[in-house]
């Protein structure tokens, strides 16, 4: 005991240095810390913002025991490059993960390695999407790539790859919950990554869920229709339109032979392929479930189909989309209530941050569309709710425009390690705990990149303030657009060339250059993009653009470049 007692004092005489916030160590009270992160999760889906299109009791818990923030946003919307952003606290420029294609560069410093270096106990559940394993990390059991809904496979750090029979969503939190009963140490803070597949594409909901949500009907977006006019062409150019690009059987689940029946040609040829391999991974009653569910919905569309109009097609793949993307969400509100619960019944509250964020938001039929990338605010916000009992006042909101560049300080801060000086995002603690006037930030950065690829996003960089966004679409056309968030909310409308706005203009130029000086960014990155999907497409390796569209784009980026 003795011997423990001294090393103990050892332990912490050396690792004082690192510590900020000495009390908290040394009373032995550092607080734990629970990521909550799900897949594409669009804040219109939660009803502490938003309660049109669905009730989460649970995880507005978080909300109601902390603070709701209202403009949290992401550096790049998009899966891989925003985790990467959460870890390293760093621009995706900076930190080289710009997309989905290529790996995460492990060379990288993460706030997971300093917390574990600091003493703190690690742990990943769920979805990472890096293309290599979490450094930093105590304990991991991740999804492959995407990973899947039903019977998921799993690449874990102690037994190797498994496969576990049942739903994602319910299977990462019984990980998450098995870790906290049988494998956290009661000396030791932790930080734990509870990660969601769902709500991602292909919107498999659980079984329980499925008679309920194949036969409700939702409202719709005031912008479900548009027409992509007023704004530059790359919004018009995007392929991410619910009726045009969204698979009739990958997506909205018709059987293939149906459409065949009705004579409809599917969408995105390699759609029909994905319903039969998400039908093949079902157990034998897991399949008679979803036939089950799924065949009333075909009955009613065979019978629906030759008098719909194209309007109705876009509303009835909305109804579709929304009924299977929000089916999904009801189960990631369930078993957050079952680690809340967890948390309460075994007094660990108290001494706790909870965080409830996604990778980015979604477009749930607004300009008509799904998927994000996009710096229009319903995949440039991110829902962002924390609760931290005894430091942040309960039911409060806030409007700064955090982003996930300031989780990684954030936790440092919280746990009292000084962040590396490299790191680009600011602490939200300050903020957490009311002392709002040490929040000073009144513009963020953005910028996207996954271009050329599935979805056709234009690669753009942007400024946003509260009440604007100066945006340029610049890599293979050369546009700007002004967009005024307050008199333009739904944000149809470029006032680039208005004169009314010449001096505002101005300004943003000069604040948005002075960004991307402070954070580095250059753009050199662009170079020798297109010529490294062509050496992957001539491998074999198609990222979602076909050959022939790849050198037509190149084209155009040359013409761009020669201006
Ligand atoms: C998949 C989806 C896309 C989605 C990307 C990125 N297509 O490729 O719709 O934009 O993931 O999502 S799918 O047909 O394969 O489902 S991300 O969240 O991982 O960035
Ligand atoms: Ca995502």
């Amino acid at each position: 005991m003795r011997k423990t007692i001294l090393l103990l004092v050892f332990f912490i005489g050396i690792l004082k240095p690192i510590f900020s916030q000495e009390s908290q160590i040394t009373s032995g009270k550092r607080p734990n810390i629970i990521f909550i992160m799900s897949d594409d999760h669009a804040y219109q889906a939660i009803s502490a913002y938003d309660n049109r299109l669905i009730e989460t009791p649970n995880i507005d818990r978080i909300a109601k025991m902390g603070m709701l923030f209202t403009q949290a946003s992401v550096t790049n919307s998009i899966c891989a490059p925003s985790r990467a952003t959460i870890l390293t606290g760093k621009h995706s420029h900076l930190n080289g993960k710009i997309d989905n294609h290529f790996p995460f560069d492990t060379t990288n410093v993460t706030f997971p390695q300093l917390l574990q270096q600091a003493g703190y106990q690690t742990a990943m559940f769920g979805k990472l999407h890096f293309g290599n394993n979490p450094k930093g990390f105590d304990e991991f059991k991740i999804l492959p790539g995407q990973g899947s809904y039903y019977n998921p496979e799993f690449i874990t750090k102690k037994e190797g790859n498994i496969k576990v029979e049942g739903y994602v969503t319910d299977i990462v939190t019984d990980m998450t919950l098995d870790w906290l009963e049988n494998e956290r140490k009661a000396d030791q803070p932790f930080m734990l990554m509870y990660l969601h597949k769902s709500p991602h594409r292909p919107w498999l909901m659980a079984e329980r869920h499925m008679e309920e949500f194949t036969q409700r009907t939702f409202p719709e977006p005031a912008t479900l229709f548009d027409d992509y006019s007023g704004r530059t062409p790359a919004a018009g150019e995007a392929e991410m339109n619910i009726l045009d690009h969204m698979g009739w059987s990958g997506d909205n689940k018709l059987n293939p032979e149906i459409l065949k029946q009705l004579g409809i040609a599917d969408v995105g040829g390699y759609d029909t392929a994905r319903y039969k391999n998400e039908i093949a991974r079902f157990s034998p009653s897991q399949a008679e479930t979803f036939r089950k569910y799924y065949g009333k919905v075909e009955e009613e569309f065979i019978k629906a189909y030759p008098t719909m109009s194209s309007a109705d097609k876009m509303r009835w793949k909305y109804q579709r989309y929304m009924q299977d993307y929000l089916g999904t969400i009801k189960a990631v509100d369930e078993n957050v209530g079952r680690l809340l619960d967890y948390l309460e019944a075994n007094n660990m509250m108290e001494n706790t941050i909870i965080v409830y964020t996604s990778d980015q938001g979604f477009y749930l039929g607004e300009h008509g569309w799904y998927d994000k990338r996009f710096i229009y605010d319903e995949s440039f916000k991110t829902p962002l709710l924390v609760a931290w009992p005894g430091k942040t006042s309960a039911g409060t909101r806030s409007d700064a425009l955090v982003q996930n560049l300031d989780f990684a300080q954030t936790f440092l801060d919280v746990a009292g390690v000084s962040a590396p000086a490299d790191m680009q995002g600011e602490s939200m603690v300050p903020l957490l705990t009311g002392n709002t006037e040490k929040w000073t930030r009144d513009a963020v950065y953005y910028h996207y990149y996954e271009y050329p690829a599935e979805h056709m996003v234009n690669r753009h960089y942007a400024i946003v303030t509260k009440e604007y966004k100066l945006i340029h679409y610049y890599f293979v056309e050369d546009q700007w657009e002004l967009i005024d968030r307050i008199k333009d909310p739904q944000e149809l409308k470029n006032v680039y060339a208005d004169p009314a706005y010449a001096e505002v203009r101005a300004d943003l130029h000069k604040r948005l250059e002075d960004l991307r000086v402070k954070y580095k960014d250059n753009s050199a990155l662009s170079q020798g993009y297109i010529d490294r999907l062509l050496e992957d497409a001539a491998r074999g390796k198609v990222w979602g653009v076909s050959k022939e569209r790849l050198e037509e784009i190149k084209k155009r980026r040359e013409k761009v470049m020669q201006k």
